[in-house]
């Protein structure tokens, strides 16, 4: 995982958009993005004890390529790409491949969050994102979640949804 600002171009938006800046898994963490990495033999091991810690009991896998989407595989990055929220975690461990998560700070920045195989990363319920693969086009991951799997994205402006307005809280209550 490497985090950085996005250059706000408005060009192909797989393509890396690194701005200079970097941002630290320090600042992540005060927004509620969660971090980890495992990638020995054992990462389901690792990957099963933060899902029983955080009491995440279902999961799926999802590929995110042409040749496993096919015809809906262009619309479907559309949506992945229109920034929305959920009303639960997004729980993603990268299985295989590459792509990027841009979430908004407090000053309502892209921070954009390169991801590659082994890490598992948290979105909390109510932060505004989107998500991208790279010019590789593929990324598989283990999507988990807490209750029933519920992956309908929220599209903004969502600024009176009670989960986007607790996230505030939240963010509120631990600054
Ligand atoms: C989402 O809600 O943004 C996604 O599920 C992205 C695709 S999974 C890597
Ligand atoms: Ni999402």
């Amino acid at each position: 995982m490497r985090a950085y600002f996005h250059d706000n171009v408005d060009s192909d938006p797989k393509e890396p958009h690194e701005h200079l800046t970097s941002v630290t898994p320090e600042e992540l963490k005060n927004l509620g993005v969660l971090y980890w990495h495992f990638d020995g033999d054992d990462y389901l091991e690792k990957v099963n004890g933060i899902a029983k810690e955080r009491n995440y009991k279902n999961r799926d896998e999802i590929t995110v390529s042409k040749e496993a989407l096919g015809d809906s595989y262009e619309s479907k990055l559309k949506i992945f790409f229109q920034e929305h929220l959920h009303e639960d975690e997004e729980i993603r461990y990268i299985l295989d491949g590459s792509g990027y998560f841009d979430v908004r700070d407090l000053l309502d920045r892209w921070i954009r969050i390169a991801i590659v195989k082994g890490d598992l990363i948290v979105l909390p319920a109510g932060i505004y994102h989107r998500f991208i693969v790279d010019t590789n086009d593929y990324l598989k991951a283990l999507r988990l979640f807490k209750e029933e799997p519920k992956w309908t994205p929220i599209n903004r402006p969502a600024d009176d949804n009670p989960h986007r307005l607790g996230y505030l809280q939240s963010l509120r209550d631990s600054g």
